[in-house]
């Protein structure tokens, strides 16, 4: 199978309320969209970039210069197995050492391009045989507030629209009195929080600190590279620590859980450079007794059913961050939109490849650039 083109889409969708984390705010999220064409099928990618490096060094910028200048050569070039096209361009990609994002779009390409052709849902290639699931379970992550009454009010409605646990963004200074107050106004809601590496090894007192509010984990709270001061708190503290943007590698997250760094594994297949990278990992921590649960980067319609799609898999056993379209969005790319069902689950789709439907007219409306490459 050849690829006779790849189309390179740049997005911007204004997010219905300002997304803040520890390092910075969201308000119009960018995202570069990845199409494939091969023998008039086609398979569609969301990278998880944004317009600026936030979360890691990665941006819309630079997964379109690799994709562009560097990996679009081989993808052009190459035949293609018709069967297990996304682990050949995975393999394909070890050459590269870094840009996890790029490589992961490319790939989520091929898995899509190669599910339209067999007629299958993308999860089922996912999962690779073992068994998978109908629905998967959803928690919502609300960002920081300044206001505490706007943030008590995003708790209320995600409680009502039923969403399983509540994630909460945190930064030095916006912590403890939070979570008092989420405590004393809520009770004993299932709460987790993520500091998206706020913290140094300066804060370690105080972060123990966070064990007396029965939080299911604290994810992130040092930098990504700071593996010995994660499992300096985890060694203090009974809250298990989840790593994220640490989890960068099936390699670095061995070694992460070795050292007793954390006890639960966020898993984003952008941050960790491919679906089948990220089935990796769901594998190493399945075989280690480590929970697992699918991460999200705010992902518009096309990124968020390939999270689903892998989340089926079966050590995805906590909530994972793969809210409704209209959390996020006035309204989402595909067609139909991701909804929440009566028992905080979400639909896994029974149709071919990704199973709904891109809205090529909402792309235009929301299109910064585009360009077709080709051999
Ligand atoms: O750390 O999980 C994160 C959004 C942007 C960047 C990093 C993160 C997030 C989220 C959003 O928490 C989760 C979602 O997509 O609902
Ligand atoms: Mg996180």
């Amino acid at each position: 199978m050849r690829i006779e083109a790849i189309d390179l889409i740049h997005i911007s969708i204004p997010l219905v309320s300002p997304f803040r984390i520890s390092r910075g705010v969201i308000t119009d999220r960018h995202m570069l969209l990845v199409r494939v064409h091969s023998e008039g099928a086609f398979g569609w990618a969301e990278a998880g970039a944004d317009l600026l490096p936030l979360y890691t060094y990665e941006t819309v910028g630079t997964v379109r210069h690799v994709i562009a200048d560097l990996f679009a050569e081989d993808v052009l070039r190459r035949e293609w197995p018709e069967q297990g096209c996304g682990h050949a361009v995975a393999e394909q990609h070890r050459k590269w050492p870094w840009h996890p994002m790029a490589k992961a779009a490319v790939e989520e390409a091929f898995w899509d391009l190669e599910a339209r052709r067999r007629g299958l849902p993308v999860a089922e290639l996912y999962a690779g045989g073992r068994p998978t699931r109908d629905r998967v379970e959803v928690g919502i992550s609300l960002g920081i507030q300044e206001d505490f009454e706007v943030l008590a009010g995003q708790i209320d409605r995600a409680l009502a629209a039923g969403y399983r646990r509540v994630k909460l963004k945190i930064a030095r200074g916006q912590d403890l009195d939070v979570l008092r107050n989420v405590r004393s106004r809520f009770g004993d809601i299932p709460l987790m929080v993520d500091a998206n590496c706020g913290y140094t090894s300066d804060d370690v007192d105080l972060l123990v600190q966070l064990d007396e509010f029965d939080l299911m984990m604290i994810e992130q709270p040092f930098e990504y590279d700071e593996l010995g001061t994660h499992a300096a708190l985890q060694e203090r503290i009974d809250t298990p620590i989840c790593l994220d943007e640490s989890a960068k590698s099936v390699e670095v997250t061995e070694r992460a859980l070795d050292m007793g760094a954390a006890r639960i594994i966020n898993i984003k297949c952008s941050r960790l450079g491919g679906r089948a990278a990220g089935i990796a990992v769901h594998d190493l921590c399945e075989a280690r007794g480590v929970p697992v649960w699918c991460g999200g980067m705010l992902e518009a319609g096309i990124g968020r059913l390939h999270n689903i799609a892998v989340a089926t898999l079966p050590n995805f056993t906590l909530s994972n961050d793969l809210s409704a379209s209209s959390r996020y969005w006035k309204r989402d790319i595909i067609e139909p939109e991701v909804e929440l069902d009566e028992d905080g689950c979400v639909a896994v789709p029974t149709g071919a490849g990704i199973g709904h439907a891109v809205r090529e007219d909402l792309l235009d409306r929301y299109l910064i650039t585009r360009e077709t490459l080709r051999p």
